[in-house]
């Protein structure tokens, strides 16, 4: 019967609006008469997700079957975006069509729908901050392509990164509630829940166990994971990958006997402390903040992740010392280091696996990558708030270590200074701590940094001992790469068809091996093709323009007479003062004085125009709600935005504009809209920088530092394709020393700009208003080197003028061979390194 029945995926026309109109009028009980976008949008995901369902399936039978090693992706972040075009992207129905995208079109075209229209209607799935999380989901959609059996493990948070506001210049936050119509690609599955439990003490009564026997931990509070999966389609593959995020839910038991005995306030209390677990996500990036909740939903995740990789495992009934053949499991940062300590816990407490034999199991089972150098983004916890929260946890970690040192011990005999500075343990007022990125690394086989620079830089500065310990044959890199389809297809449709036109390559084959662009090269100095690159540009930048009108009340800041001759000069990501948006919008200052004092001296506009021509500057991105100069920041943009463009002088040769609530879908709008990115922070702070490769991939050209990928994507695509400027970073600690303990003068450009901002003419009410982030500068040590990079910035401003206004061909040919030498960026090649280097897995390709 069940052969009879099986459920087909729908391949053409017909079937999808069969499907769709189903969905209308059984599961949304609507008609078509009164369907809406909204509903529209539903029932579409509805349909194309039954297609999913099917692959899904037949994916995790056929690894089932042929059980090889899998993947398992831990990121407390995992920062998604919209699923339904890229859905429609990647899967394959209507195999006459390079995608069933087109065809989708057509039929809710018929159906009387608007397809862009209705992809609107989706809201943002933002469960992450900013570079880590969309690294995240680049990565689980590569490993999907590949047919790599991974599966990436989160949780579900019910309130995503918050929403900005701008009013009257400052950031203001607002709830994300982003399932608030309910989200059709989740797949609730009340069947699994894991028991998960905190506090509570370990019981050594029997007077007999030691930390390093079987100990029995009595939790004092359980709460339940259940899981929600959101399946990963691959592009051009029946693979479909499961993301598997995890909700906290109160237990039953607890709850209902002191319900019963009258307790009911304990009751509902017990019941909100355990939906409060997976109620937000941190809007924290790259800064740790110590707060018990963060590690409580630390632990819930990484326990209920562990427990169902371990019950996937023991249906093999392969013995223990086999997991590290059939399971990797990368932490993305250190975040999920837990899982470390959780695995050690299960193999000696509830397996009676031999300590040694349990850690060298464990050890071998994990790789760990770092996205930071920064001292304040470093993970660490204190103790007592640890043992609190974790006792039998504190107790494995103090032996980890204990075991740990006795090796260093043994390597370099007395140097209690190194055992000192590598102990996981550190020790310091007012509190002992544990160093989470050092447990990691202890509990790794591999570490990796994620560009060449930062690589090179961690086992130079923050793990330098354990360098010493190991040897440097555990340290590696992958250098992050993006994913081809939502970055370049999905986001800049008209360039993926005109690359593919040029390659010969109407399919767009090429979005599967980004080296193949290399061809476009010969096209780079040919008119007709530079005419056809520059038209895709244009409307690009005026699609922006219609985003930038929409988030100003209506009213057009950018003169669409002019899009093509004005340049579109873009910042957007998490504001922070390493990344320098402070110094770019000096740099705005620098300009809008320079062209006034131009005019006050008798030079006509025209003669302005020439030095300055046309500009747009573009910044986007959310602060940390309690990070006051990043703030400030945004605040002193705004106030400059105010100022200049209602500057009737200078006509309309100079505008700036902050778009509030950057996410994933509007950097899908803003990339492909860009002449110039800016990728400036303080040389050895970024790590790599993501968006850099997203804006070169979409034909923007790079002003930038020397900096994260900066550098090799300069490799890649030729100096004379990007404009470099700035101290290096082996310069840093000299240039800070300086700051600090010499005189040092402010260069003249940016002590014109700190005078005009103290003076008051971006803040008439309150010329004091934008104090700290001068005093940053000036009286602090500038420890981000704004002053010592700003005159080679200004001048490599001008330099880009020069080239865009009076070389315009040039500049397109530079936009042309930087696209043809991104390949390298994809996300697909990071996943091969990781797949061969460090998880040492292979692909599972569905029989065709
Ligand atoms: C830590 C403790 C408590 C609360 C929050 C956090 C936290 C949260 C997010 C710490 C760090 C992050 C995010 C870091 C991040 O996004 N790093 C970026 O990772 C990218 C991908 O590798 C790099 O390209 C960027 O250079 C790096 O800044």
């Amino acid at each position: 019967i069940w052969n009879k029945h099986q459920v087909k995926k729908f391949e053409d026309k017909e079937g999808f609006e069969g499907r769709f109109i189903g969905h209308v009028e059984t599961t949304l009980a609507r008609s078509l008469y009164n369907c809406d976008d909204l509903a529209a949008y539903e029932s579409t995901s509805l349909s194309v997700r039954d297609n999913l369902i099917i692959d899904w399936n037949n994916t995790q039978q056929r690894i089932t079957a042929r059980d090889p090693k899998r993947v398992y992706y831990l990121s407390l972040e995992f920062l998604m975006g919209r699923a339904l075009d890229n859905a429609l992207i990647n899967s394959q129905a209507g195999s006459d069509e390079p995608t069933s995208r087109p065809m989708v079109e057509k039929s809710l075209d018929e159906l009387g729908f608007n397809l862009e229209d209705v992809l609107k209607k989706e809201p943002d799935a933002a469960l992450g901050n900013g570079g880590l999380g969309r690294l995240a989901a680049c990565f689980i959609d590569s490993m999907a392509t590949q047919n790599i059996p991974a599966w990436g493990y989160g949780l579900r948070y019910e309130y995503g990164i918050f929403a900005q506001k701008i009013i009257d210049g400052y950031q203001v936050e607002t709830p994300d509630y982003w399932l608030n119509f309910g989200n059709p690609w989740e797949i609730e599955r009340n069947e699994i829940q894991v028991p998960v439990t905190f506090y509570g003490y370990v019981d050594r009564s029997d007077g007999e166990s030691t930390t390093l026997s079987p100990s029995d931990w009595i939790g004092g509070e359980r709460v339940l994971a259940v899981a929600y999966d959101f399946p990963v389609p691959g592009y051009k593959t029946s693979t479909v990958n499961n993301l598997r995020l995890w909700k906290a839910k109160p237990t039953t038991e607890f709850d209902f006997a002191k319900f019963n005995s009258g307790d009911y306030k304990n009751s509902v209390d017990a019941q909100q402390r355990a939906e409060s677990i997976t109620a937000c996500l941190y809007p924290n990036d790259n800064f740790n903040q110590g707060k018990e909740l963060r590690l409580k939903q630390q632990y819930f995740w990484c326990a209920a992740s562990l427990h169902d990789i371990i019950r996937r495992f023991k249906k093999t009934s392969r013995p223990w010392s086999e997991l590290p053949d059939q399971v990797a499991i990368q932490l993305n940062d250190t975040h999920p280091t837990l899982a470390v300590v959780e695995l050690q816990r299960v193999l000696v407490d509830l397996e009676k696996l031999d300590w040694h034999k349990a850690w060298s199991i464990v050890t071998a089972t994990f790789s760990y990558a770092n996205h930071t150098v920064m001292q304040e983004a470093l993970e660490k916890w204190p103790i007592g708030l640890f043992g609190h929260l974790l006792p039998r946890h504190l107790e494995i970690i103090y032996d980890i270590n204990w075991f740990f040192l006795q090796e260093v011990e043994k390597k370099f005999p007395k140097d209690f200074d190194l055992l000192s500075r590598v102990s996981i343990i550190e020790e310091c007022s007012p509190e002992r701590q544990v160093r989470m990125a050092y447990l990691a690394i202890v509990g790794s086989h591999k570490v990796n940094g994620v560009a060449e620079l930062h690589s090179e830089l961690i086992k130079k500065t923050i793990f330098k001992d354990f360098v010493k310990v190991y040897g440097s044959q555990k340290f590696t890199n992958v250098t992050n790469g993006i994913t081809p389809r939502r970055w370049l297809k999905q986001a800049n449709p008209k360039l993926a068809e005109l690359i593919g036109k040029a390659l010969n390559d109407p399919k767009q084959n090429f979005l599967l091996d980004m080296p193949k662009l290399t061809e476009l090269a010969k096209k780079a100095d040919d008119p007709e093709f530079q005419k056809a690159w520059d038209l895709v540009k244009a409307n690009n930048k005026l699609q922006l323009a219609d985003l930038i009108k929409d988030t100003n009340n209506g009213v057009d800041i950018i003169d669409r007479e002019h899009i093509k001759d004005t340049l579109f000069d873009i910042q957007v990501k998490r504001i922070h003062e390493y990344k320098r948006q402070q110094m770019n919008i000096f740099g705005v200052i620098y300009r809008y004085l320079a062209m006034k004092k131009m005019l006050k001296e008798g030079s006509t506009i025209e003669e302005v125009a020439k030095k300055y021509p046309r500009k747009a500057s573009i910044f986007g991105g959310k602060s940390a709600p309690g990070y006051y100069m990043a703030k400030l920041i945004i605040k002193l943009i705004n106030s400059v935005a105010e100022i200049v463009n209602d500057d009737a002088e200078i006509v309309d040769l100079l505008k700036v504009v902050f778009i509030p609530d950057y996410n994933v879908s509007k950097a899908e709008i803003i990339i492909p809209a860009s002449d110039l990115s800016e990728h400036i922070s303080t040389a050895g702070t970024e790590a790599s920088g993501t968006s850099n490769m997203k804006f070169v991939m979409n034909g923007g050209l790079i002003i930038g530092t020397v900096d994260g990928a900066n550098v090799e994507i300069t490799r890649e695509i030729g100096e004379d394709n990007i404009f470099l400027f700035g101290n290096l970073s082996e310069h840093v600690e000299e240039l800070r020393y300086n700051h600090q303990y010499k005189k040092t003068e402010l260069p003249p450009e940016l002590a014109q700009v700190l005078k005009s901002i103290e003076s008051g003419v971006f803040s008439p009410e309150n010329p004091n208003e934008f104090k700290p982030l001068i005093d940053s500068i000036k009286s602090h040590g500038d420890y981000y080197l704004v002053s010592d990079d700003f005159e080679s910035y200004v001048a490599t401003q001008e330099l880009v003028d020069e080239v865009y206004h009076t070389q315009k061909n040039d500049w397109i040919k530079k936009s042309i061979l930087s696209v043809a030498n991104i390949g390298f960026f994809s996300s697909d090649r990071c996943i091969e390194e990781y797949s061969e280097t460090i998880w040492n897995v292979e692909p599972v390709k569905p029989e065709t």
